[in-house]
């Protein structure tokens, strides 16, 4: 019997109000069944939201340096059990080992930074335009916090927003992927073992009608979610009818610039991780890269071969480089693209098809795949297919590399690989995307560093670093005149 898993409300776990279950199953192999988790429904939504009000009451008065003691313990209960949940994590992802202890290690440093932040959570303290009288600012908690995370980065990104809401004195509900249910499972024993009292914490498995209960419910004030752009749309049209703050991280098209006199090794490690690293599936993903003429043909040779020698496997053995997709319905939309591609009379220059290993039979698996001779426009060069599939485009200057990039609806992330130090500057004014790498890959930013995107990407808010702390708490000004009269501010002036 696969074991059954439950929600996280009010203190303890719990059945589903629905008696529902779904079952998640290893993407590298379907036979694999992890477990079983509750199909939740408003009434459980409900019964959390209520829960994690009362956890808020208490939690958002206890100093903001204990509660960043508590996500210290949890740093510390990462770091002891990091394999243990890359491991688990891998068998209901599908990216590989290094990466799930990656993705652990991010969440490791979010905790800790997190856990100093507890000591600063700045205000300000400005001058007055009046005599004897103090102005000045200080951030308060918001709230209940409802996050909705996806399933590519399973501890991750549930960290990005937990961590610094759960710090700033808000309590959290979360609605984790129904691909990844196990690691966020995994992450709440681990903040409940740390300390944090049980009802600042609340668990609800379920898909998008669980997610929508969760973003309608009038109890949670602040909601942050991670996915794709349709769905960040519908839930941005929810919040905006009541007013609710909302940190919307969705889709990107991220483009590699490799120029004429760039380092051609360092350029083909790099666009090799960057497109088919988490097998494409990451925000950050390289997934058009845009070659200058003079290197194009000769780099194209020489990404096929490398591309060729990538292994594709069960991410918890050494030898794979490239996992599975994460399910039937995304190797369908990779199909459907690889279909356009033919139609709009594209040059697949590898891949295009699913292994022939009768040993990957049973995962959702699909050859990392490079197709060439795209035009800026080409629906393959525009839209995101979130997969193993790298869009090249051949252009004549960087000027035109600029265009390039910039001509799509996202903005995450973009990269150049250049040694001229004249356009890696231009290069960071000129592209429009929330991070710029230059001589990196488009992946691979750093906890303590706000992510983000412009354009359709989200809708200005940032994750990680010290911007995160602004949307997870509400700044209060307070006047304070000692001077025993009335002083009326834009009238009475000391300026003579
Ligand atoms: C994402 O794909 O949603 O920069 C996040 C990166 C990772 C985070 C990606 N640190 O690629």
């Amino acid at each position: 019997m696969p074991t059954t898993f439950r929600n996280f409300i009010a203190g303890r776990w719990v059945r589903p109000s629905t008696g529902r279950y779904f079952e998640n199953r290893n993407p590298a192999n379907t036979r694999d069944l992890i477990g079983r988790f509750p199909d939740s429904g408003a009434e459980d939504v409900n019964a959390a939201v209520q829960s994690a009000t009362e956890g808020f009451r208490k939690w958002s008065r206890l100093p903001a340096p204990a509660r960043g003691d508590v996500l210290k313990r949890v740093g510390d209960l990462l770091t002891e059990r990091k394999e243990a949940i890359a491991r688990a994590m891998t068998r209901e992802m599908g990216k590989v080992l290094p990466e799930t202890r990656g993705d652990v290690q991010e969440g490791i440093d979010t905790a800790y930074y997190a856990a100093s932040e507890g000591r600063r959570l700045f205000g300000h303290t400005v001058p007055s335009e009046l005599r004897s009288k103090w102005a000045m600012s200080y951030r308060r908690p918001i709230g209940v916090a409802g996050l909705i995370t996806p399933f590519n980065f399973p501890l991750a990104i549930p960290t990005w927003k937990m961590f610094p809401a759960l710090v700033c004195g808000n309590s959290v509900v979360i609605k984790p992927s129904e691909d990844v249910p196990h690691t966020v499972h995994l992450l709440v024993e681990i903040l409940l073992e740390a300390g944090l009292p049980p009802e600042v914490i609340q668990l609800v498995h379920g898909g998008g009608d669980t997610g929508r209960a969760l973003v309608e419910h009038p109890g949670v004030p602040v909601i942050s979610f991670t996915g794709s752009t349709a769905t960040g749309s519908a839930i941005g049209e929810a919040c905006g009818r009541t007013h609710k703050r909302l940190s919307l991280e969705m889709g990107g098209k991220n483009a590699m610039i490799v120029m004429d006199d760039a380092d051609l090794d360092l350029a083909l490690e790099g666009v090799l991780w960057g497109a088919f690293g988490t097998t494409g599936q990451r925000c950050t993903a390289t997934s058009r890269l845009i070659l200058h003429r003079r290197v194009h043909d000769r780099f194209l040779r020489r990404l096929e071969e490398a591309t060729d020698r990538l292994a594709l496997g069960d991410g918890r053995q050494e030898d794979t480089d490239v996992g599975p997709l994460i399910h039937e319905a995304s190797r369908d939309k990779v199909e459907r693209y690889l279909a356009i591609a033919e139609e709009e009379g594209l040059e697949v220059v590898t891949g295009g098809r699913r292994p022939r290993s009768p040993k990957l039979r049973n995962g959702w698996f699909y050859r990392p795949t490079i197709v060439a001779g795209a035009r800026p426009k080409s629906r393959l060069a525009q839209e995101e297919i979130f997969g193993p599939v790298l869009t090249v485009i051949r252009v004549g200057s960087f000027d035109e590399a600029v265009r390039v990039n910039n001509g799509v609806r996202y903005g995450l992330s973009s990269s150049v690989y250049t040694r001229d130090t004249n356009l890696a500057f231009r290069a960071m004014q000129e592209l429009d995307n929330g991070i710029t790498y230059i001589n990196a890959p488009t992946i691979g930013a750093e906890a303590h560093l706000p992510f983000g995107g412009v354009k359709q990407t989200g809708n200005g808010h940032r994750e990680g670093g010290w911007e995160v702390y602004e949307f997870y708490s509400e700044t209060k000004v307070c006047y304070v005149d000692y001077s025993g009269t009335l002083q009326r501010a834009q009238i009475d002036n000391y300026a003579d």
